[in-house]
């Protein structure tokens, strides 16, 4: 018997019918529906090192990472995997989680979030680039109902994105919210149907994937910075981020091409 892996890369086509994948879009998806896509250690680490050799690879220009079925992206990091477990067990484990090695990724990550997306699940999406949500999301921390706390980046990245009253509020009381709450406050990229979900994602992959690469990676450190450091020093790297650019043969014919009033011709394609 074969098992299948549990982490699953596909090249998609832009729709069923299209026999060609979307140019430079790589499609993961967590595969455990049978415990709503719960994330145990191995899942995680398989997932991490997944990214890290999509992120290496220059053909992939975007990532969406979705989970298996219609119920949920991820109800949590796996409570059976993680009942008997002790204090060492989690001060040995690896000091950088695989919550914050897809943090790390440079290529964007979209996360196509429909059902349960809760715990760990929750906070794998925090560390992603950007949301795409289905109206049927459930959005939720509930670890402190369970006797824990947020572990995987959940208190940091909430707090910084909805700010400290709401994030009190809803890791405090492991509230879920609804789709409709979580694009409120900030928390997703687009809101569609759920049937649309995985089509809206790898457009907007697409999307991204169309740009100039240097620009997008550059971009994105500077988004990234905007989270951990002080308005002048955010705004001094950017500053220099925005001239390395200059270095960069996309830029030169991204502004000829607009001035020629014709498509642009990137580099790396
Ligand atoms: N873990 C293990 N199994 C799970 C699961 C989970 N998180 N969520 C669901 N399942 C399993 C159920 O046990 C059930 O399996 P069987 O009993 O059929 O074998 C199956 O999935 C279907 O679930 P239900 O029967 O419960 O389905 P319902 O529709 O009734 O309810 C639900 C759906 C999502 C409301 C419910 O399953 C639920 O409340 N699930 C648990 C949600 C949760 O509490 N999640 C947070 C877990 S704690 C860290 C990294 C990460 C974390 C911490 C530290 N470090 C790096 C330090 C994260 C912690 C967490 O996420």
């Amino acid at each position: 018997m074969t098992t299948q892996p549990i982490i699953r890369v596909e090249l998609p086509a832009a729709a069923p019918s299209a026999a060609a994948p979307v140019a430079g879009v790589a499609l993961v998806t967590i595969h455990r529906p049978e415990v709503l896509n719960a994330l145990d250690r191995s899942t995680m680490r398989s997932l991490a090192e997944t990214l890290e050799t999509l992120d290496a690879d220059p053909a992939c220009r975007a990532i969406v990472i979705t989970g298996a079925g219609e119920r949920a992206f991820a109800a949590g990091a796996d409570i059976r995997a993680m009942v008997d477990m002790s204090r060492e067990d989690h001060l040995a484990d690896d000091p950088l989680a695989a919550w914050d090695r897809v943090a790390a990724i440079g290529t964007p990550t979209i996360a196509a979030v429909r059902g349960y997306c809760l715990g760990g699940g929750f906070e794998l999406a925090l560390a992603c680039h950007m949301v795409v949500a289905a109206d049927d999301a459930v959005l939720g921390l509930p670890e402190v109902g369970l006797g824990i706390m947020p572990g995987a980046g959940g208190t940091q990245r909430l707090t910084r994105i909805v700010g400290p009253a709401r994030a009190t509020e809803l890791i405090l009381t492991g509230r879920r919210m609804d789709a409709r709450e979580a694009d409120r406050l900030g928390l997703v990229s687009r809101l569609v149907p759920a049937a649309d979900l995985l089509d809206a994602a790898l457009a907007l992959a697409a999307a991204v994937a169309a740009m100039p690469t240097q620009a997008v990676r550059a971009a994105l450190g500077a988004i990234a910075a905007a989270s951990r450091l002080p308005l002048d020093q955010g705004v001094a790297l950017e500053r220099r981020l925005f001239a390395d650019l200059f270095d960069t043969p996309d830029q030169a014919e991204g502004m000829r091409a607009f001035l020629e009033r014709r498509e642009p011709r990137w580099s790396d394609r």
